[in-house]
């Protein structure tokens, strides 16, 4: 009997990108990240359909012990002071971790538990930050190219926002020409 040998999908570990049948794309434009950035007339100044970040993903089955496989792509640049980043979220079912890999660009992630303590993770190409359960996490571009990161996280995950309508306790900014991780009060 013949074993037949399918083709999986693939992945570009320069840039992200996938190549498979089915490609999900979401585009997150400024206008959708309403609160994120601490400078509110400079978000209102950009043109509202700037695109922030752009994630692809795998069409994966769902349901108890499925994954999701996908690259989030954030571009550089700033909104007044405050680097582009994503929206950031927990997860709907809190136990439930991910991993991330850096795949281009530099930047940082940023963790931040319940309690609501954080701390950053340098993500640059190659580096692997494994987001336990009950964290959220939000990655930011502190550079000048794409920032790209793939990410593994179970199906049944769910995304949890409405949790950081207060932001996270952590802000990073351009001053003086530095990088600079700042701690916001009612973070
Ligand atoms: C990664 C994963 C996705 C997430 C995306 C964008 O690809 O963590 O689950 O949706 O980043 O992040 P956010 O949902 O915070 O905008
Ligand atoms: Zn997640």
């Amino acid at each position: 009997m013949k074993i037949p040998v399918n083709m999986p999908p693939g992945v570009a570990f320069l840039n992200g990108h996938f190549t498979a049948e089915n490609i999900i794309t979401k585009v997150t434009n400024s206008s959708s990240l309403v609160g994120v950035f601490h400078d509110e007339a400079s978000w209102q100044a950009l043109p509202s359909n700037t695109v922030i970040y752009q994630v692809e993903m795998l069409s994966s089955a769902q349901g108890e012990g499925e994954l999701f496989v996908g690259t989030t792509h954030l571009n550089p640049g700033r909104v007044g002071d405050e680097f582009y980043m994503t929206r950031g979220h927990f997860h709907q079912r809190r136990e439930q971790g991910e991993v991330y890999f850096g795949l281009c660009g530099n930047g940082l992630l940023l963790l931040q538990n319940e309690q609501g303590e954080a701390h950053l993770e340098q993500v640059s190409p190659g580096s692997v930050h494994i987001i336990p359960g009950f964290t959220a996490h939000r990655l930011i571009n502190t550079g000048t190219e794409i920032l790209s990161a793939l990410a593994v996280w179970p199906s049944v995950a769910g995304h949890d926002y409405a949790a950081l309508e207060k932001g996270f306790a952590i802000r990073v900014v351009e001053q003086d020409g530095k990088i600079q991780a700042k701690e916001v009060q009612n973070g």
